[in-house]
């Protein structure tokens, strides 16, 4: 098949932001297993993440946790990063390490501890003037574990107040996503559950707030198509985190467990615009890798995006209309599963090598020799894992 030259423009210009976390150690409470090479450093981070992108063309920037990747000179960090070929994307707020934050941080009760977990994102906002990102990434850990607890209601009220003394700080070309989760820390409640608590926080702030959908976030059987398509709608979806699983927030390989549902949201996101060129949709990976490789984990995961958004966008949108329109419910339905079960995969491996990549990046990554020469380059120091 060839694909047409339309859908060729929209995925030169694709990008996949990959985050810091994933190279580094990660696993579950039961046990952390090393991997050899694994970075010790930000700056080993950032490198790993460069391999990701010179083999894809496709994940120019490079998320960033703060305090994970905390540095003195946040200016020295980007031009290193420069030097490898990537930027510094996102800034991830977490407030969710420190023994202060154990009741919450923006929603919690006393104002002291707000006001310090606003400062914290306040100094996150300076971070962003100096790494040149654009998004203040907000994931808030806060919630309750028993009913009673806290008071929900209240803190509502806190996150909005918190929210908007952080809000008032962003720069012109700033913006703020909030993403929401549905359980995990907290097991009761949790203060940013779902999209409609998010869209309701951020529409109160403003412009610059928008929405972060993480695939993870939700419970079993949702429905995720719909909240992109509802959140496009309302002007609202900010960013993305993908990853894929299976029975929590497992941050597995994106489209690994679920290729058709990956396929639906990609799908919605054509429709809503979020591909356009000015679409303020930023795409990020939000991943970690526990028994795999990394650097082929995230390799894996970003040419899986581009598969799924190269098949969303062969839907013949107006043969869908028409069959819609008509009432011709399986006619509809066979139009889109046409172009999921179409394999784009010999077909971007020739476009990949028309623009100087290699046709297939897992092989060339593993052909370079790069994951045993970090093994031996990285001994001593200790492996940075989370929190490190
Ligand atoms: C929380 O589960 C989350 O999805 C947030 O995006 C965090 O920044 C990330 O995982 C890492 O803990
Ligand atoms: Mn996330
Ligand atoms: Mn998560």
């Amino acid at each position: 098949m060839t694909i047409p030259q339309e859908t060729l423009d929209v995925l030169a210009r694709q990008r996949i932001e990959v985050p810091s976390w994933a190279y580094g150690n990660s696993g579950t409470r039961f046990k952390v297993f090393g991997t050899p090479g694994t970075p010790r450093t930000v700056q080993e981070k950032l490198a790993d993440a460069a391999q990701v992108h010179k083999y894809t063309g496709l994940a120019p920037d490079v998320a960033l946790h703060i305090p994970w990747d905390k540095v003195d000179d946040y200016a020295e960090l980007r031009r290193f990063a420069e030097d490898l070929g990537v930027g510094l994307g996102t800034i991830n707020s977490n407030t969710f390490q420190d023994d202060v934050y154990k009741f919450g941080s923006l929603t919690h009760s006393d104002p002291a501890i707000r006001q310090k977990a606003v400062d914290h994102h306040l100094e996150c906002i300076e971070i962003m003037g100096a790494t040149g990102s654009r998004d203040l990434k907000i994931w808030l850990a806060d919630g309750s574990n028993y009913p009673g607890q806290v008071s929900i209601r209240a803190r509502q009220d806190w996150l909005h107040e918190s929210l908007s003394k952080i809000y008032a700080q962003l720069g012109a070309e700033q913006r703020m996503v909030l993403e929401y989760k549905f359980f995990e820390p907290a097991f009761y409640h949790t203060d940013v559950p779902d999209w409609g608590t998010s869209y309701v926080q951020v529409a109160a702030l403003g412009e610059k707030a928008m929405v972060c959908l993480d695939t993870g976030h939700h419970a079993p059987g949702t429905n995720i198509e719909f909240i992109v398509a509802q959140l496009l709608r309302l002007g609202k979806l900010g960013s993305f985190d993908f990853n894929s699983r299976f029975y929590a927030d497992d941050d597995l390989i994106v489209g690994a467990a679920d290729p058709f549902q990956l396929f639906r949201i990609l799908f919605e996101v054509v429709v809503g615009g979020g591909l356009d060129e000015d679409s303020p949709v930023a795409f990020m990976l939000d991943q970690c890798h526990n028994v795999e490789d990394k650097v082929p984990g995230q390799i894996r995961s970003v040419l899986n995006v581009q598969e799924m958004t190269a098949r969303a966008l062969l839907v013949d949108r107006d043969e869908l209309r028409t069959a819609q329109e008509g009432g011709d419910v399986l006619g509809a339905n066979s139009i889109l599963m046409d172009a999921f079960y179409t394999d784009v995969r010999p077909a971007l491996a020739e476009w990949r090598e028309s623009r100087g990549l290699p046709a297939d990046p897992m092989r060339a990554f593993a052909e370079s020799g790069y994951l045993a020469r970090i093994a031996e380059e990285r001994v001593g120091g200790s492996q940075s894992s989370w929190g490190a």
